[in-house]
């Protein structure tokens, strides 16, 4: 089932010509209406009206969060605010927070996009979604929201958080499609195993994750602990918000929006086009957006692209699930480390939970990394020669993958700090 099959399914050829007629707009109204771009554009010598191949656009200028950061709040708007419906605001918890708006134009495609994403992972005007991502300046809530509503779902806005109250409505409302953060959906599944709820007794068929990384092992445990199938999304307020990617029911990679987004995949050093298949900073360019259209933006989402025909029958590229962030990647002696790299071996280890915290510390010129890992209770009533067994197996494994020693400290259940919206696996003292 698609949603606008003349979109998803179109030929590689008629979508290119569709791409550079929309570049060429959009850096035609970039050009006239906002300075900053003007301004860079003139310094490059670039000329909005001379675009004539979608390879140019290798030529432009990137832009980057520091830049949404120096035009605070509006300067990157394309539109007067008289045309501006909506403002959405990214959580700023480092540094200013980045302001973005929507015309009602926007809105509509956004609606349909979100629409696209929902009705590959499976759902339809019969099913009941719970959106328990948090309403607000976060786009997760409202973009979510509109883009059921154009499915035509009935629609539970319940945003995040209380975690009872959500799963009591599941159970009354007899929700099918639960809309939040994969590790949201782990704590509801604690929740659930606590409460002591009969998960047959429930009408959940979909799980439609995002808004933060997750791996392979995280999506088999939820759909194991809540009997679902659990699909993910992907997308940033800076280019929109969720939309812009989501899987279909293969799993295998989420296919891009590219009809209204160009694609291109950097190596965040030599910020150079990565070889076909190979693994880099995911860059953006809109190519609909009215009201904040965005050249080049470095997302920092670790990606690569998927080059294989779907089997589903959409032709919109597919991206892997996103690895990491390249400014997440943890530096330490030297060696670049990425968390879900380490969540990838904990997974794999028997009698740890998936719940983990990497603390980062410099012990006199040297850092260090301790990895907090929650493992099953019956651990700690084992003998210590057990816990020490567990600990050797997992500094061993981290080592092997990791290339450098980490120290490892067991903690019992539940007792990492939980997130109702995005989870924070890395605690950095280094910079405090
Ligand atoms: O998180 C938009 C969103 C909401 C997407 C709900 C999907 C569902 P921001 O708050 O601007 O927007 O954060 C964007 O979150 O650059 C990624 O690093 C991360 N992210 C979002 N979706 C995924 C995903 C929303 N499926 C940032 N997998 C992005 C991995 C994701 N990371």
């Amino acid at each position: 089932m698609y949603w606008e099959q003349e979109y998803e399914c179109m030929t590689r050829d008629d979508l290119q010509q569709l791409q550079l007629e929309r570049l060429q707009s959009t850096l035609f109204r970039v050009a006239t209406h906002v300075p900053f771009y003007r301004q860079k554009f003139k310094e490059l010598g670039i000329d909005p009206d001379g675009f004539r191949s979608l390879d140019e656009l290798r030529t432009l200028p990137f832009t980057t969060k520091q830049d949404l950061r120096d035009n605070y709040p509006y300067g990157l708007f394309a539109v007067p605010l008289r045309d501006i419906v909506r403002v959405h605001a990214s959580s700023g918890t480092t540094g200013q927070a980045t302001v973005v708006g929507y015309t009602a134009n926007d809105i509509k495609r956004w609606s349909n996009m979100v629409a696209r994403v929902l009705t590959a992972a499976g759902v339809t005007k019969d099913d009941v979604v719970q959106i328990a991502f948090g309403y607000g300046m976060f786009t997760g809530g409202f973009g979510l929201h509109y883009g059921a509503e154009r499915v035509g779902a009935s629609v539970i806005p319940i945003s995040s958080g209380n975690t009872k109250r959500q799963i009591q409505i599941m159970q009354d409302f007899r929700t099918t499609a639960l809309v939040c953060t994969p590790s949201y959906a782990l704590l509801l599944a604690d929740a659930m195993e606590e409460m002591h709820i009969n998960l047959s007794a429930l009408c959940l068929k979909f799980g439609l994750f995002g808004g933060e990384p997750w791996s392979e092992a995280m999506r088999a445990e939820i759909q194991n602990r809540l009997n679902i199938i659990a699909t993910d999304n992907y997308g940033l307020s800076e280019v929109m918000g969720p939309g812009v990617a989501g899987e279909c029911r293969e799993r295998h990679g989420l296919h891009i929006n590219e009809d209204h987004f160009l694609i291109e995949v950097i190596n965040p050093e030599t910020l150079e086009p990565v070889a076909p298949g190979e693994i880099g900073e995911l860059v953006i360019t809109t190519l609909t957006k009215e009201a904040f259209p965005v050249i080049r933006y470095r997302t920092r989402d670790l990606t690569r692209l998927i080059p294989e025909p779907c089997p589903c029958g959409r032709t919109l590229t597919r991206m892997e699930r996103v690895l990491g962030r390249s400014d997440d990647m943890l530096i330490i002696k030297g060696v670049n480390v990425y968390p879900s790299q380490i969540e990838a071996v904990l997974f794999e280890i028997e009698g740890t939970k998936p719940h983990y915290q990497i603390v980062v510390e410099r012990d006199g010129r040297l850092d260090k990394i301790t990895v907090l890992v929650e493992v099953i209770e019956s651990i700690f009533f084992d003998e210590m020669k057990k816990q020490r067994q567990l600990i050797d197996e997992i500094k061993r494994r981290l080592a092997s993958e990791l290339g450098i020693g980490v120290e490892v400290k067991l903690v019992e259940e539940k007792s990492l700090e939980r997130s109702e919206g995005k989870a924070k696996r890395v605690i950095d003292k280094r910079k405090l």
